[in-house]
C-alpha cells in the first residue's frame, strides 16, 4: 500500500472486525494483534502509518466525526441514530448485515396511535412510524429489547434480528420489516480533503475487495 500519510480507522470488536479484516487485508493492510485477546485499544498494522482504533460500535461515527479517526466502520442502524454530521458515507462493505424490524407477541396490534414502542433506535423508529402516519410512544433502552413486551414495558419493540433466534426465544416473532442494514465505511470530512490520496487510494482497494467478494458468491 503505497501511501505517506498517517491514517486511523476506527472499529469496533466482534462482527465489524472480524468482517472488515478480509477487506482491509485486500488493501494490504494487516492487525498485527488480535482485539478479542489483547487488551490494547490502538492496534499496530503492517503498514507502519496505519493504526487500528477498538471502540464501542456506537462510538465509531463520534471518533471519525471528530477526526479522532480518519476512518471507520459502522452499521447503518448506528448511523441512523447518530446523524452522519462531519462525516461522509462512500461505501456499503454489506457486512454485519441484518435487518431491522418491529418484533413483538404473535398476533400482536401494529396499528393505532397510543402504542408503545422500545428500542434502542428512537431516530429509525420515530420515522418509520411517522411514515406510515402513526403517532407511537418511544422508549429508549440501551439493550435486551425483547424483555420489554413480556413485563408490560412496551406493545413492541423495535430491533435488529438476523436468525431470528434472540426473538423466538423470547416468545416473540418478527412483525414487519424496516430495513436491511448492513455496515457503511465513513470518512471524516477534513481529512477526505486533507489526506485525500490516501483516503482515495484506500476507498478504491476497499470496494474492490466488496465487489470481488459479491462476485465470488455468484
Ligand atoms: O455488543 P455491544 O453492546 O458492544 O455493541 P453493539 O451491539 O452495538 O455491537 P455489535 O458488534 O454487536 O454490533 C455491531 C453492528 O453489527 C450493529 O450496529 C449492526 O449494524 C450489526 N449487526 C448485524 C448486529 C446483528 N447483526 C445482530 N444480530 N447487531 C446486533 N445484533 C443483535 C441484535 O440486537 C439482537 O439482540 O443480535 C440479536 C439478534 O440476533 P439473532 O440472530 O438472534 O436474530
Ligand atoms: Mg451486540
Amino acid at each position: 500500500m503505497n501511501f505517506d500519510t498517517p491514517i486511523t480507522i476506527a472499529l469496533s470488536k466482534g462482527r465489524i472486525f472480524e468482517q472488515t479484516l478480509p477487506l482491509l487485508a485486500h488493501a494490504g493492510i494487516v492487525a498485527v494483534d488480535d482485539p478479542e485477546t489483547s487488551r490494547k485499544l490502538i492496534l499496530e498494522t503492517n503498514h507502519p502509518l496505519v493504526k487500528l482504533l477498538i471502540i464501542r460500535a456506537t462510538d465509531v461515527p463520534t471518533y471519525v466525526q471528530w477526526g479522532a479517526a480518519d476512518l471507520g466502520v459502522a452499521g447503518k442502524d448506528v448511523l441512523m441514530e447518530h446523524g452522519g454530521d462531519g462525516l461522509y458515507e462512500p461505501l456499503d462493505l454489506q457486512i454485519a448485515r441484518c435487518r431491522l424490524m418491529v418484533a413483538g407477541a404473535k398476533g400482536a396490534n401494529l396499528s393505532g396511535n397510543q402504542l408503545r414502542i422500545a428500542t434502542k433506535y428512537v431516530n429509525a423508529t420515530r420515522s418509520y412510524f411517522a411514515g406510515k402516519g402513526q403517532q407511537v410512544e418511544v422508549i429508549k433502552l440501551y439493550g435486551s429489547m425483547e424483555l420489554a413486551p413480556l413485563v408490560g414495558l412496551s406493545d413492541l419493540i423495535v430491533d435488529l434480528v438476523e436468525s431470528g433466534n434472540t426473538l423466538k426465544a423470547n416468545g416473540l416473532v418478527p412483525l414487519e420489516h424496516i430495513m436491511d442494514i448492513s455496515s457503511r465505511l465513513v470518512v471524516n470530512k477534513a481529512s477526505w480533503k486533507m489526506k485525500h490520496a490516501a483516503v482515495v487510494h484506500l476507498l478504491g482497494a476497499l470496494r474492490e475487495a466488496v465487489e470481488r467478494r459479491e462476485h465470488s458468491k455468484d
